[in-house]
């Protein structure tokens, strides 16, 4: 029998405002302070463990072990996730409405991604070359996603309204961690889009609108709980909106990825000849090595013991998911980007967890983790291969600190070419 220890803890009141003035390093310094995986904190005024590694991260993915109800900070909910969503659930109830996720990830509808997301790659080069001095790639992948994103679940946007719906999907992830008013900002795009979507569920439920059957706005309208029951308007709208944020949010591993090309021209060489394998490993490699989702939280399902550890049920937990991809017991040189690591990584689904861990079906891991890796491999084939530009002198950093973190100059591209 293990032998029971005292987690190594952080003392003080609370930790919130470190939390947001360190961002990203904020689990990893402690990480180094403590010289360990596991520690207690406290933070929006509770106790908080912090775990970090792929060890912790198989803990964290155990069912038994953790829940996630009442887990996400209402603020959160309020901006990022909404109110009565997947990333709340548990159990059957979970697996369930995960289901109707997973359902729309088949090969064809994942061909449909990439079919809509090479074309308007496409278009916008074409207009770029005619019409403009330069872009802001950020601004303009924005655009191109909230494109792709209408077009794949049928949700109908008129031309005029698509810019302005772009920068509200936005606001739901770039404000997701703020204060003040930018977190206004955020509450004010959900509660716009959210009213603006469950009009639009209604309208499908009366035959107002009329989406194709395959389509994720007919399928969720129309989605049964395991009662029997239609998803109340207000959820059926929050779980769209789960979808079209988050295709949105790919933007933020656009600009990185156009970095990336910028800052390691030998690897850029081996994506000439659009070879799957290169786009997969260069590809998977941004999304290890930049910082964009910085962890997730859950609460202690009942009390338990781990690696001599006390867990206490109710404890909120958070999973350092930026901390693990760079992990130095889990990788080699971690803070070297190198796409090749990919070619001996053994697939495991608790070291690389940009976007979660553990299982899809029963587990919290990102549902749309596929078409994330989809887009942004014909995004970097269309970067690479399918046109030319130059990058004028701009502030390339990107901070460790400001969650979500991108490029300060968004990428400023001119003298854009097709090929
Ligand atoms: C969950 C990251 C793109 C839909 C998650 C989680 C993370 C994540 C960290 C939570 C994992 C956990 O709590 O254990 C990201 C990142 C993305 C992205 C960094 C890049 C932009 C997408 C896309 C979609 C999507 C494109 C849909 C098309 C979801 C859904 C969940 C989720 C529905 C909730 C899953 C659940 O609770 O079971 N994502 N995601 N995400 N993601 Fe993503
Ligand atoms: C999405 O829109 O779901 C995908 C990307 C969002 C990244 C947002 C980064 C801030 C996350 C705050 C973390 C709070 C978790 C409890």
């Amino acid at each position: 029998m293990t032998e029971h220890q005292s987690m190594p803890k952080e003392g003080g009141l609370d930790h919130s405002l470190k939390l947001l003035k360190e961002g990203y390093q904020f689990i990893l310094n402690r990480r180094h302070t403590f010289q360990s995986n596991v520690f207690e904190t406290k933070l929006l005024a509770e106790k908080a463990i912090c775990l970090t590694g792929k060890e912790a991260a198989k803990v964290f993915y155990d069912n038994d072990k953790f829940t996630r109800v009442g887990a996400a900070p209402k603020r959160v909910q309020k901006t990022l996730f909404g109110e009565g969503g997947v990333q709340g659930l548990d159990g059957e109830e979970h697996h369930h409405r995960k289901q109707m996720f997973m359902s729309l990830m088949t090969k064809d509808s994942l061909q449909e991604v990439i079919e809509l997301t090479q074309n308007e790659w496409s278009e916008a080069t074409a207009k770029w070359e005619l019409e403009a001095d330069k872009i802001v790639l950020y601004d303009e992948a924005k655009k191109i996603l909230t494109q792709v994103a209408c077009k794949w679940t049928g949700v109908p946007v008129k031309e005029g309204e698509l810019d302005q719906l772009a920068e509200e999907l936005g606001e739901m992830f770039e404000t997701a961690a703020a204060l003040g008013p930018s977190h206004w900002k955020g509450r004010r795009a959900r509660s716009k889009i959210e009213d603006w979507m469950e009009e639009l569920v209604q309208k499908v439920r009366d035959e107002e609108v009329n989406p194709p059957k395959d389509k994720a706005l007919y399928t969720f309208s129309f989605h049964r709980d395991l009662e029997g029951n239609l998803l109340p308007k207000e959820v059926a709208a929050v779980e769209l909106i789960n979808l079209l944020r988050p295709i949105v949010a790919i933007s933020v591993y656009i600009g990185f990825t156009a970095l990336a090309v910028h800052q390691y021209p030998e690897e850029v060489e081996k994506l000439k000849s659009n070879d799957d394998d290169h786009l997969q490993r260069f590809v998977q490699e941004v999304r290890r090595f930049y910082p964009f989702f910085p962890f997730t939280a859950a609460r202690v399902r009942d009390d338990f013991t781990w690696e001599g550890y006390e867990f206490k049920e109710g404890t909120m937990t958070l999973l350092d998911l930026y901390g693990t991809n760079h992990h130095p017991e889990d990788w080699e040189n971690p803070d070297r980007f190198d796409p090749d690591r990919f070619k001996t990584w053994d697939g495991s689904p608790f070291d690389f967890i940009p976007q979660g861990g553990g299982e899809f079906d029963i587990g919290h891991r990102c549902a749309g983790e596929w078409i994330t890796i989809d887009i942004m491999k014909v995004s970097l084939s269309h970067l690479v291969n399918q046109m030319t530009y130059d990058m004028p002198e701009q502030d390339l950093a990107f901070s460790m600190t400001d969650i979500p973190s991108l490029p300060k100059s968004k990428i400023v591209m001119d003298h854009i070419k097709r090929v």
